[in-house]
């Protein structure tokens, strides 16, 4: 199965919007294996943003994703890192689609509520940047006999 990294920021944690957020994933049939609950230090913001360093936003962004505790998730399922960028919808929530989180519930590109990884590489970065290979846990969901066709 695959995996990708996923992560509610600041605003949206501070919004209240971590439940929600949860409830798609879990009803689009994804598999949460890893969690936590966290204020990111400096080094691994650095890190997880690190192909955006030279931008003129990156400044903005490391402050904003410093803000205030992030909640910090690894799901698994088919195509999991393309299912989930198209849940969470396009960066600036001014364009992302409605009935995608960042269409529904952001305005502001520097406040877009979610992270998640664009592709398996980022994925796997990402994931073992924040995450111990034994964080991460095994289990059959009650319904994926009849989730998946094969
Ligand atoms: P992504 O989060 O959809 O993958 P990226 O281009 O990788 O988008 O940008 C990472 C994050 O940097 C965005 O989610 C957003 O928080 C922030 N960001 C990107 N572009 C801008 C910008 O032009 N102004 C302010 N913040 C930006
Ligand atoms: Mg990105």
């Amino acid at each position: 199965m695959d995996r990708t990294f996923v992560m509610v920021k600041p605003d949206g944690l501070q919004r209240g919007l971590v439940g929600e957020i949860v409830s798609r994933f879990e009803r689009k049939g994804l598999k949460i294996v890893a969690a936590r609950f966290e204020k990111l230090p400096e080094s691994r913001v650095s890190d997880q943003y690190r192909e955006h360093i030279s931008k003129p936003f990156f400044p903005s962004l490391k402050q904003y994703i410093m803000g205030g505790p992030v909640f910090l998730m690894v799901w698994e399922g088919r195509n999991v890192v393309s299912i989930v960028r198209k849940v969470i919808g396009a960066t600036n929530p001014q364009e992302a689609a409605p009935g995608t989180i960042r269409g529904d519930y952001g305005i502001d590109i520097g406040r877009n509520v979610i992270h998640a990884s664009d592709s398996p590489e980022s994925a796997a970065r990402e994931i073992a940047l924040h995450f111990k290979p034994e964080e991460l846990c095994t289990y059959t969901r009650i319904d994926e006999s009849v989730l998946y066709e094969y």
